[in-house]
């Protein structure tokens, strides 16, 4: 019997600064995403969306940390998406399956990892341009979805709150691959932290092939599974134009597709792939619906789709 893998749309916008990436589940579904797994080999049950309340209908400063100079948008509105996203990745894996999200923007992360680590030590890998590693204190905009991975890690918590922690993530297993957008104080975090980080040049100078090898086996030293994050603006805007904060410079189709198969080649050895989310796809910026395409594409070659 193949492996069920497990639909699960995520169809916010409270962590990003532009309307439309709530828009992600439906456009990534209609781009195929149900027949490209199917051809990945795998069984595709569709759980459908949580119901999330569009943002016009709250107020985004309701609960925000109140200290001087901590800021975080929609924390409360976060908190009750992540609490029942948790739980139903978390109810997915018990059940034999892998859970993939679709988002939504980038903190629907928190959910997947505090899920995913619920009862297992995780490891994860971050495709991405930004390092998603501001807090409160250290965020330039207050929009969680640029917090989601230091919030997993219990990094001065969002409002103080245990929601976002991700109790299995060990830090040390944290593996960025793409990065190419950091702020200041996100980018000091990260050379301090215990994760690894490599950006764009690192992948200019070892070439992609190298550098996913070594993610995987830092990602996956000594845990469980991993937790697979992939935000499309890690691609080259030229290739997923439909983002909410494009970064020129990005991972190229090829180099994106190779990755991913990379990530299904080891999940096929060790059965080491947990869960995976796929995020900040924003139709109302793509280009017939390419990004939501190449979504649908890299999540079927992360489980296990292959060319030959
Ligand atoms: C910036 C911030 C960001 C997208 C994360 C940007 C964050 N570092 N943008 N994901 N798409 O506001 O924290
Ligand atoms: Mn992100
Ligand atoms: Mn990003
Ligand atoms: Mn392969």
């Amino acid at each position: 019997m193949s492996r069920e893998v497990r639909i699960i749309g995520a169809p916010t916008d409270y962590g990003a600064n532009r309307r439309g990436v709530d828009m992600g589940p439906s456009a990534i579904r209609y781009a195929g995403l149900a027949d490209e797994l199917t051809a990945a080999g795998v069984d595709v049950v569709d759980t459908g969306d949580l119901l999330v309340p569009t943002a016009e209908t709250r107020d985004p400063t309701v609960d925000e940390p109140e200290e001087e100079g901590r800021k975080a948008k929609f924390v409360r509105e976060v908190e009750d998406v992540s609490l029942r996203l948790a739980d139903q990745v978390a109810e997915a894996i018990d059940e034999g399956g892998v859970p993939l999200v679709l988002g939504g923007d980038h903190s629907v992360a928190i959910g997947c990892l505090s899920g995913s680590s619920r009862d297992a030590d995780i490891g994860a890998i971050w495709f991405d341009a930004h390092g998603d590693y501001n807090t409160p204190e250290t965020s330039p905009s207050g929009n969680i979805h640029g917090m989601p991975l230091a919030a997993a890690l219990g990094y001065r918590d969002l409002a103080d709150v245990e929601w976002a922690n991700a109790p299995g993530l060990s830090e040390e297993n944290v593996v960025w691959v793409g990065l190419r957008s950091l702020d200041e104080a996100e980018r000091e975090g990260i050379r301090e932290s215990e994760g690894t980080a490599f950006t764009m040049s690192d992948i200019d100078e070892h070439g992609m092939s190298e550098i996913i090898d070594r993610a995987l086996e830092i990602a996956t030293d000594g845990v469980d599974g991993i937790h697979v994050s992939l935000d499309l603006d890690w691609l080259d805007p030229n290739e997923a134009p439909g983002v909410g904060t494009p970064v020129h410079g990005g991972a190229t189709y090829r180099e994106a597709h190779y990755a991913l198969e990379r990530v299904a080649e080891y999940d096929e050895r060790h059965d080491g792939l947990r869960s995976m989310d796929v995020v900040e796809v924003n139709p109302v910026l793509d280009e017939h619906n390419q990004t939501a395409k190449l979504a649908t594409e890299l999540a079927a070659s992360a489980l296990g789709k292959r060319i030959l």
